[in-house]
């Protein structure tokens, strides 16, 4: 959903203007409503800021029709998920079986009714955001609001992949908390949390879009630095590991080890790449924590 405007968008897509200024007037007090009147001007609104939340879909269009727009829609992953309805005088069976068979999920006949073409669309919008929401909880740790290790095993190989067919620089990071038992059992468990949500707090506030961050789980995280030799990396992370050394959350002196690796030629999946950098982390442990070791 558009974050500036709290309305949900609804793209209308039909080619004759005076249909969509119906339908427009009757949902743009709940909705913030877009418009095409051509089926490939509708694929690039679908993309576009603000993402349309629900597409009404006419299915009668010149050039490209309803159902290659609905076709096109669902084959693109980041268009597939945008509920579409279609809207549409072709009210045979058969019609309306292939609009939901291509991934519609709903099919309304002209004439409309405005109070239901309201109540359906607005039906399929709280299901979208119900949807939303739970695939964003799967993905996010609810301590510390960093993604979790699910996200980072499902992104890490992509992020891989493109640095390699980019050449591009992507290093690793392996934090891990100093002594944080220690920190739960001298000031209890309720105040390990906060630590480790001022320390999560830290480095998020240093990555950049592209970089990923997550919670692999206790008081480990994850940092993926797109983009980012190992210099950079390095000049990073210290910056990183000394703003955990002076943050002293809930009055507690916190410090966080740190290993770092880049990626090689030679890494081709997740685990050589990571198995390096959890080794660096090892070796700052053994020598004496509070550093940064490659
Ligand atoms: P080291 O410097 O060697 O890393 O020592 P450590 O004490 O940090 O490492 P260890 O792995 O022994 O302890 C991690 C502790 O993190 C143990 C566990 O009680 C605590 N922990 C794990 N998850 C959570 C959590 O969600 N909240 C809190 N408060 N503590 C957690
Ligand atoms: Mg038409
Ligand atoms: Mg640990
Ligand atoms: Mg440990
Ligand atoms: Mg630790």
């Amino acid at each position: 959903m558009n974050p500036t405007n709290d309305k949900p968008v609804v793209l209308l897509v039909d080619d004759v203007a005076a249909n969509i200024q119906l339908v427009a007037n009757f949902l743009n007090d709940q909705y913030r409503i877009k418009v095409a009147t051509e089926g490939k001007k509708s694929l690039q609104l679908a993309v576009t800021e603000p993402i349309p939340d629900l597409i009404l879909l006419d299915i009668e269009m010149p050039v490209m029709d309803g159902y290659e727009v609905c076709r096109a829609l669902k084959q693109d992953a980041e268009t597939a998920d945008i509920p579409i309805i279609f809207v549409t005088a072709k009210d045979d069976d058969a019609e309306e079986e292939l609009g939901l068979e291509l991934g519609a999920v709903d099919y309304i006949t002209k004439p409309l009714r405005p109070a239901i073409v309201r109540a359906r669309v607005n039906a399929h919008i709280t299901l979208k955001q119900q949807r939303d929401q739970l695939q964003k909880m799967a993905l996010i740790d609810q301590l510390t609001h960093l993604y979790n290790r699910h996200y980072l095993i499902e992104t890490a190989p992509l992020k891989i992949a493109n640095a390699i067919r980019h050449e591009s620089p992507l290093c690793m990071v392996m934090i891990d908390i100093d002594f944080f038992k220690s920190v739960n059992d001298l000031y209890g468990h309720d105040k390990g949390d906060k630590v480790l949500q001022a320390v999560a707090g830290v480095i998020k506030a240093n990555t950049r879009q592209g970089d990923i961050a997550a919670r692999l789980g206790g008081e480990e995280f994850l940092l993926l630095l797109d983009h980012c030799d190992i210099e950079a990396a390095i000049s990073k992370i210290e910056f990183i590991r000394n703003a955990i050394e002076e943050l002293k959350p809930e009055g507690i002196n916190v410090t966080a080890s740190f290993g770092v690796t880049k990626l090689m030629d030679h890494d081709d999946d997740f685990d050589s790449f990571y198995k390096r950098a959890d080794k660096a982390v090892y070796l700052a442990k053994d020598n004496g924590r509070n550093r940064i070791e490659i």
